[in-house]
């Protein structure tokens, strides 16, 4: 669909009603109208249909097998183990027996179909959550660095975080209306979306917070950012970051990825103020006549970082300052038990590919179900797909690691420091957009990659590897120091040499590959960097200084790299 028809249904939505109630009622199909699923998707609904049967059911003369993946929204990915046990449920319940826990802190399920919708959803706000603006072309799920246990300033940025997330949160009754049979308004022309204005934004747009030296957020793969500045024990500040982000469309050079730029410096009164001026800048200068260009990275790219800088700073009467000095060690996460200042403790969990389900003799779902059931703790979702078990007393902590070990879901039971590192998107069989698989396939291919390493003595070293069933970039493959982005099926372009933190762009290293070409292109790389590593030197660093891929200095010029 044309950018200037996605336009036309969200102006003529009503704020985002358009027909969804029809569509909801229609008994005919277990699809919703074409527009509708463009307006359901600010409502966090997103219609798939079964990828493994599509050509069976078109052979067949049957509709495609229509379901529906909804995402929860959850600033921060903090949950109660109540709210965690409802979600439990829902899974069990209306979806594919599977939590799936998302890139950005979120959880989605899968394989709702179309009579259970309602329900589901009613389900998820009787937990205290919901799912307005989990997509669409508005302020997704605000990212918070997960772990606020450890110290005053974590649990200050999550409250940053939730007020955030509050304050872009689209103002529509819509979603009452649909979902949770709420009052109708006489006439939606009583109502103004104060922010969004009636078509919304012209893309998605995406905001997280990070507390250096983790970036485990990936502060510059974000449209918005705010980097915490620490000076003697308290938040000075933030360093606002803008235009970050990593789609792009495989042989259209026009579309790249790209890092964010640092604006300045703010100070804590001043978060929305600056937040909401990014936001309108890109709502009146994005481009509406084509989605593909209409992302704040590219308005950005287009207009120059100054301009946009005077722009946010005019609209919202803050005169940035100076960025002040951080710097970041890592984007992943941080594994097993931590103690936070309180004395609490924290174990964060490696979930393959975010996918909380029981599979074999590692029953995930069924483990997380008996450590929330002692109601003794929180959970926490990560950026990268990954849960921590939060704010477990001392005393509680063995009983944790014997339900851990009981249900074969511990860290050291599932994984190598390269696995640990590893992500994938959610791919086949449900992403429309996916072109290879991703989930399905990175814990084969992982093994694979680990007995590489382990060929080159490496098996102790940690690289961070995603990969993505398409160009899109969900699991952020192009800041990952191995990223393989599908791009046919059992094909993939292979991307190398970003920065172990995030902080520098991977380069086109492969174009169209199968395994054995992947694995036979990375085992001289490795037998290299295993040889001739400096102390401590990563393997994008390494790959980089060995002049064996180029440093790509900006996103415009990713594909000349
Ligand atoms: Fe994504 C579209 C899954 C994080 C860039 N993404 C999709 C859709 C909804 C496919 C679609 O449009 O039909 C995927 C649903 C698959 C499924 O069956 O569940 C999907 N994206 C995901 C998740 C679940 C990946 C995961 O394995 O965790 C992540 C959900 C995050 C959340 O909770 O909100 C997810 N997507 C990302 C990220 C990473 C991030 O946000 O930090 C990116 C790259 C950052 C960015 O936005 O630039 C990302 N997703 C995209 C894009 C490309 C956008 C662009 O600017 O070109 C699309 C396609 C689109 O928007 O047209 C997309
Ligand atoms: Fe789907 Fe592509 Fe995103 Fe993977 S990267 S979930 S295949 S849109």
């Amino acid at each position: 669909m044309s950018a200037l028809d996605v336009e036309k249904i969200k102006a003529g939505s009503r704020r985002l009603r358009g027909t969804l109630l029809e569509s909801l009622a229609d008994p005919l199909t277990g699809a919703i109208s074409e527009a509708d699923t463009q307006l359901s998707k600010f409502h966090g609904i997103y219609q798939q249909d079964d990828r493994d049967v599509r050509s069976e059911r078109t052979r067949q003369k049957l509709e495609p097998a229509y379901s529906f993946m909804i995402r929860a929204r959850i600033p921060g990915g903090l949950l109660t183990t109540a709210q965690w046990l409802a979600m439990d449920r829902i899974a069990r319940e209306f979806a594919n027996d599977s939590i799936r826990l998302t890139t950005r802190q979120a959880v989605q399920f899968h394989g709702v179909i179309k009579r259970r919708l309602k329900r589901t959803i009613a389900d998820i706000n009787s937990a205290a959550l919901d799912t307005l603006a989990a997509c669409g072309d508005v302020n997704r799920n605000v990212m918070s660095p997960p772990l606020p246990g450890l110290s005053r300033v974590h649990r200050a940025v999550q409250r940053h975080a939730e007020e955030l997330s509050a304050h872009l949160t689209p103002a529509t009754g819509a979603y009452h209306e649909i979902w949770l049979d709420g009052k109708k308004i006489a006439s939606s022309e009583e109502e103004v979306e104060p922010i969004y204005g009636d078509t919304y934004l012209p893309r998605k747009f995406k905001a997280a917070f990070v507390v250096p030296p983790q970036n485990d957020v990936d502060v510059y793969a974000q449209d918005l950012g705010f980097v915490t500045i620490v000076e003697d024990g308290e938040i000075a500040g933030f360093n606002v970051t803008a235009g970050g982000g990593m789609g792009m469309t495989h042989g259209d050079t026009a579309t790249y990825p790209r890092l964010a730029d640092v604006l300045g410096f703010c100070r804590p009164d001043e978060i929305l103020a600056v937040a909401q001026a990014v936001v309108t800048t890109q709502r009146d200068h994005g481009d509406r006549t084509e989605r593909k260009h209409a992302r704040l990275k590219y308005t950005i790219d287009d207009r120059g970082v100054d301009w946009f800088r005077d722009e946010v700073q005019r609209r919202s009467g803050v005169t940035l300052g100076e960025p002040r000095g951080f710097a970041f060690v890592a984007n992943g996460d941080a594994y097993g038990w931590h103690r936070d200042d309180t004395g609490a403790w924290h174990y964060t969990l490696f979930v393959q590919n975010g996918r909380v389900s029981d599979a074999g003799d590692r029953r995930l779902l069924s483990g997380l179900r008996r450590i929330a059931q002692t109601r003794r703790c929180e959970y926490r979702l990560t950026p990268n797909q990954n849960l921590i078990i939060s704010k477990v007393a001392a005393r509680d902590r063995s009983a944790v690691d014997d339900i851990l070990a009981e249900y074969g879901i511990r860290n050291d039971a599932q994984a190598t420091p390269l696995r640990l590192n590893s992500m994938a998107c959610v791919g086949f069989p449900t992403c429309g957009l996916a072109m290879a698989e991703s989930e399905r396939y990175m814990p084969e291919f992982v093994d694979k990659l680990d007995a590489l390493f382990a060929k080159h003595g490496l098996d102790d070293t940690a690289v961070t590897a995603r990969m993505t069933g398409c160009a899109n970039g969900c699991a952020r493959p192009y800041i990952a120091e191995i990223g393989l982005v599908g791009k046919a099926p059992g094909r993939y372009s292979l991307f190398l040499g970003a920065g172990f933190a995030g902080e520098r762009l991977a380069a086109p290293y492969l174009d169209n590959a199968n395994e054995e070409q992947i694995l036979e292109a990375l085992d001289p790389l490795l037998e290299r960097y295993a040889g001739e590593r400096e102390d401590g030197e990563r393997f994008g660093d390494f790959l980089v200084r060995s002049a064996l891929v180029p440093a790509i200095a900006e996103g415009r010029l990713f594909h000349a790299g």
